[in-house]
């Protein structure tokens, strides 16, 4: 993805996190500063969703100064640190950051998410199984979904971050376990051999080679996951109105699609 992108436009990585907001107690001027967002990169206000308190729990706390000391800090210098990488696999070390610190990042710098053609509020996100044409724009400006992050710049620098730490985890492996681990490329993408430190030999590429077809209804020859139909059905069944389900399947709670796991277990209070 990243690199298919960067061949279009310039998109640089973070090369750290950006800092909170300073104490105002501290420095006024620059507490002042922070909010002319000069760098883009200031964390929006949180924002609540009428009924769900869980929710308003959660984004607030994650875009709290405090948990960028107690958590976003702490994973910057966990999954950069050489000795603690060369003792996960590629597959473990994806999963890490995956499930621990990249849907705080896509929550941490959402705004609230709007109606791409009224500018209304729509504290709950596009529903997933709402296709309107609407939704498709670069209006639809939301760091919270998979269907409108990469709108954001801020989504290709904290991407580019994550990125990044595949060749950290590289050269962990070269320092602690010489040799263990073989560059190798796949379908044009930089990856490595399968071995005692690489499970999957088939990298996740996106639309090259896991994506659906492009042309609406079948692609012969391909599982029902690859046609887009299919799939719109599978997300209306999963998000889609009660009585259209029956009492089979216990309907999702409807929140950004990066809320959708509201785990407080990692802020560390
Ligand atoms: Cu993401």
């Amino acid at each position: 993805m990243l690199a298919t992108a960067r061949s279009m436009q310039d998109l640089p990585s973070w090369s750290h996190f950006p800092l909170p907001k300073p104490d105002v107690e501290q420095d006024r001027q620059g507490f002042a500063r922070y909010f002319d967002n000069h760098d883009g990169y200031c964390v929006p206000p949180t924002w609540q969703a009428p009924g769900d308190d869980a929710y308003d729990q959660w984004v607030s706390a994650i875009k709290a100064g405090e948990t960028f000391c107690s958590n976003f800090q702490v994973w910057e210098s966990q999954y950069q640190d050489p000795l603690y990488l060369s003792k996960l696999t590629l597959g473990t070390f994806g999963s890490e950051l995956e499930m621990n610190l990249h849907d705080w990042l896509h929550m941490c710098w959402a705004s609230i998410s709007r109606d791409p053609v009224n500018g209304a509020p729509v504290p709950f996100a596009r529903d997933p199984a709402d296709f309107a044409s609407r939704w498709f724009g670069a209006e639809h400006d939301f760091l919270g979904d998979p269907f409108s992050s990469h709108v954001s710049p801020v989504f290709w620098g904290f991407h580019g971050w994550i990125d990044d730490r595949i060749e950290d985890w590289y050269r962990a492996h070269e320092r602690h376990n010489p040799g263990q681990v073989r560059r190798l490329e796949v379908n044009g993408v930089k990856w490595f051999a399968p071995g005692r430190w690489v499970e999957v030999d088939d990298p996740w590429l996106g639309p090259v080679t896991h994506g659906c077809s492009t042309v609406p209804g079948t692609l012969p020859g391909k599982s029902v996951e690859m046609d887009v139909e299919t799939m719109k059905l599978a997300l209306r069944i999963t998000f889609g109105e009660d009585d259209k389900i029956g009492d089979l399947v216990r309907r999702v709670p409807q929140r950004p699609w990066y809320a959708r796991h509201l785990s407080l277990r990692g802020i560390i209070s």
